[in-house]
């Protein structure tokens, strides 16, 4: 096969044209366009989310030619394919239907010329029952006490998403019971958990989709132990379910057949919270609230698949990310949300992006001569803003942002929203117009300070901007605007991995650690040597030598 060479292609070149025509440009001079913020933003009254992307640094030529560029990508093309369940994961061989899962319309979705929705609904039938028992108190402890307390043990995908969202949905959790989760193989992570609660109240959710990783199931063993140290080998099966897609494993593990939630491999680990893997977040929040997540995601999977490409918010992401990212060299992406209640998002984020397009090789095997996906950081506003926002305001490196935040807040308590909001306004005008030299004079001049003073402090005080944001405004935080936030997301980086033309759905970068872990482990329990570089050696020496 010839190589296929993206910077080769017309439209990659006019975008790198327009970039030299437009690098140069101040959006304080793009902004004396009345009309720029009706151009390039968009409100869907029907979700209550409104996309504004005028702080970018783009003309309307840049924003068509973008647009070329996806077209040529024949991004719309892939996304039917991935809602068809083709496999469009080809290194696995698998499909990516996480969109199957919250499919609302109950379409059929066929994979391998079955139709895969019954079985998702009658998981999802089961997750209701269960939910609803357990947060009835019809689902009981070993010794009859009801559960007042779950605790989800996953790791990576089977708990990144479930605890965003049980974070980020805690307001409506009234009745159910508290939630936990545990991931890390560290002890301690487990350990402040389980001082906290009594086995008696508590049940586990084992959630991993092989039922193999290392993190996940010695955890679970620690929980076991918990357990069935105080109320016997039989209450395992009152105080642990199982989420995944290997029914022998969780048999294997003493995991009733009847305790497990199936899902499917055409679910990938970090798209899973929409499968069985949100069990933890239908037990929190209830089951209702869990299908209006599903809800919102599905409204923008009928967004991203039928709206056109000008409209179309995913698309219109990815390009900007990719503006940014391929013309402007930015390496990352910050996510900024102003709302606590999101400050897992970035980190969900961060395994969503750059898990998906953290890669080297094209669709054809060949190392790619340009950047893929970016590092995705962030933390919530307000705190960030005493952190490390000094570093995008007047640092060397250049960061676009997304602001993320909420019209109506989730409690009213005196001003604090608006003094939030007030912030989160003021710094992406802050980021794209500045202060100029003129305007830095000016203000130490008021302030009385004399021209001496104002020569040496002025070049601090200058803020160039033209730093570019996008806001996401959305009415107010529900389940179901979440779950459109989410899937806005997730739509962006599969445009983003088609246009970069790399599989986001695999993740074999993840594998050697893995593989030398196992060889190592031996070593750090027993006599074993083996044969390691001489810094790995003395570093396991030096550990041996000094356990004790
Ligand atoms: C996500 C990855 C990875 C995975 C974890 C947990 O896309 O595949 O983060 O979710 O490694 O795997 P298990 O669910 O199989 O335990």
């Amino acid at each position: 096969m010839s190589k296929f060479e993206l910077k080769k292609i017309p439209q990659w070149q006019n975008l790198e044209k327009n970039y030299n025509e437009v690098k140069n440009l101040h959006l304080r001079d793009l902004f004396k366009d009345k009309n720029r913020f009706n151009e390039f933003s968009i409100r869907d009254t029907n979700i209550g989310i409104t996309f504004d992307y005028s702080k970018n640094i783009i003309t309307s030529d840049t924003f068509k030619l973008l647009m070329d560029f996806a077209k040529a990508a024949r991004v719309n093309g892939w996304a039917k394919k991935m809602f068809l369940g083709e496999k469009i994961n080809w290194t696995q061989k698998i499909p990516a239907l996480h969109t199957a899962l919250r499919n609302r319309s109950e379409s059929p979705i066929y994979v391998d010329g079955n139709n895969v929705m019954p079985e998702i609904n009658a998981v999802l039938a089961k997750m209701e029952k269960f939910s609803n028992d357990l947060r009835n108190g019809k689902w009981l402890g070993a010794t009859g006490k009801k559960i007042t307390d779950v605790v989800n043990i996953g790791i990576g995908g089977s708990d990144l998403g479930p605890r965003m969202v049980c974070e980020a949905l805690r307001y409506y959790a009234n009745d159910g019971p508290n939630i936990y989760f545990v991931s890390n193989i560290d002890v301690a992570d487990m350990y402040n958990v389980l001082k906290k609660l009594k086995p008696e109240n508590t049940l586990f959710i084992v959630a991993s989709k092989t039922f193999t990783t290392t993190e996940t199931i010695t955890n679970a063993l620690t929980a076991r132990n918990w357990v069935t140290e105080k109320l016997g080998d039989k209450a395992v099966v009152n105080h642990f379910v199982a989420l995944s897609t290997n029914t022998k494993k969780v048999s294997e593990f003493g995991i009733d057949k009847n305790n497990m939630f199936e899902f499917w491999d055409f679910v990938g680990g970090r798209y899973s919270l929409w499968s069985a893997i949100g069990l933890s977040i239908a037990c929190f929040i209830g089951f209702d609230k869990f299908l209006e997540l599903l809800d919102g995601a599905h409204y923008v999977d009928e967004h991203f698949l039928n709206a056109p490409y000008e409209e179309n918010i995913p698309i219109i992401m990815a390009v900007l990310g990719i503006w940014y990212n391929n013309f402007f060299g930015a390496s990352t992406h910050a996510v900024l949300p102003y709302s606590h209640y999101l400050h897992r998002f970035p980190a969900y984020l961060q395994q969503g992006d750059m898990e998906s397009n953290g890669k080297t090789v094209n669709f054809e095997g060949d190392r790619v001569d340009y950047e893929t996906g970016p590092i995705i950081w962030g933390e919530p506003g307000t705190n960030g803003q005493h952190s490390f926002y000094q570093f995008i305001h007047q640092g060397t490196k250049f960061i676009p942002c997304d602001f993320i935040g909420f019209i109506k807040p989730m409690q009213k308590v005196g001003d604090h929203h608006e003094k939030l909001m007030a912030n989160y306004f003021a710094q992406t005008e802050a980021l794209a117009f500045g202060l100029t030299k003129d305007q830095v004079v000016e203000n130490l001049k008021e302030m009385g300070h004399s021209l001496n003073e104002i020569e040496i402090l002025a070049p601090h005080q200058v803020y160039e901007g033209n730093k570019p944001t996008n806001s996401i405004l959305i009415d107010s935080l529900t389940p179901k605007t979440l779950g459109a936030l989410i899937a806005l997301y997730e739509h962006k980086i599969f445009t983003q991995g088609i246009m970069w033309r790399v599989n986001s759905f695999d993740q074999w970068g993840v594998g050697l650690g893995k593989v030398l872990a196992n060889v190592i482990l031996p070593e750090l329990k027993e006599q074993a040597n083996n044969k390691h570089d001489s810094s790995t050696e003395n570093l396991i020496k030096i550990f041996k030598a000094n356990q004790k």
